[in-house]
């Protein structure tokens, strides 16, 4: 495999900003100044599922890299990735410190089949499904809702449990925090109820979105704003009594003080 020293070819990411893990790499290349570019693939649309792109990604999901001749998926090896290659990249997003580093891998680890799994099926099952062609299931959406709120609890009394600004106590945000801040943002798309009735109880986690959006201005904000157009859409939906089956559905098998 060719040297990273010797590419003079520009960073490709391929991402569609409605995809919370492409947006995490966006934002990163942006708040680090990396020369990228970003081609843009509308899920909505299976441009994802492209022969050309199924070269670069065998599993046809966003993100994904090329980097001169090395191609690579799945978010949080490129956020690694990114930050090991690219020397400007500041130290808090990776530390070199090794126990450092390891327990954020681990928040990466846990991210997936926990807050990722919890927040990505609620959200597909009860708003998202019939834009990506997926039949929603109400039952789905209630087990995924009760593992996204147990994973917000989790991140409350286990990462944010000091004084820190950021996971695992930190002043400077992470990768980490970075990768599952824009998985809960995908959250802004639900009824305005339903996300104040995930998200209420849950002030650390609140403030803490909030550390990550100004430690990453203004580029946080740009790079989520197909996410809140997404979201006035879905609204004004609602508004005109055009909100889904599966939602009222879903509705019925939530417990009564939901
Ligand atoms: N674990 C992967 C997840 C990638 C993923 O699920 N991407 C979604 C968008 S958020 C996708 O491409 N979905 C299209 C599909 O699966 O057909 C990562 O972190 O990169």
């Amino acid at each position: 495999m060719e040297n990273r020293k010797t590419n003079t070819m520009k960073l490709k990411v391929y991402a569609d900003r409605l995809s919370q893990p492409s947006r995490a790499v966006i934002i990163f290349c942006k708040v680090n100044g990396i020369d990228f570019e970003e081609i843009k693939l509308d899920i909505s649309k299976r441009q994802h599922l492209s022969p050309e792109f199924k070269e670069i990604n065998p599993m046809a999901q966003v993100p994904a890299i090329v980097d001169g001749r090395f191609r690579l998926f799945e978010s949080h090896s490129i956020l690694i990735y990114i930050a090991c290659a690219f020397p400007g990249v500041l130290d808090h997003w990776y530390p070199a410190d090794l126990f450092r580093r390891a327990k954020i891998n681990s928040v990466l680890d846990w991210h997936h089949s926990n807050l990722r799994r919890g927040a990505t099926t609620y959200v597909q099952n009860t708003v998202l499904g019939p834009v990506l062609g997926i039949q929603m299931n109400p039952q789905a959406a209630a087990e995924a809702r009760k593992l996204l709120s147990s994973s917000l609890s989790k991140i409350e009394t286990v990462w944010l449990k000091g004084n820190g600004r950021f996971l695992l106590g930190g002043r400077q945000p992470s990768i980490a925090d970075l990768s599952l801040v824009c998985e809960i943002m995908q959250l802004e798309v639900l009824d305005e109820k339903d996300h104040i009735d995930i998200l209420g109880p849950h002030k650390k986690v609140q403030q803490w979105i909030e550390n990550t959006r100004s430690a990453t201005e203004p580029h946080f904000d740009e790079v989520h704003r197909l996410l809140y157009r997404a979201k006035e859409r879905f609204q004004e939906r609602r508004l005109k009594g055009l909100d889904s089956e599966a939602e009222s559905s879903f509705k019925k098998v939530l417990p009564s003080k939901m």
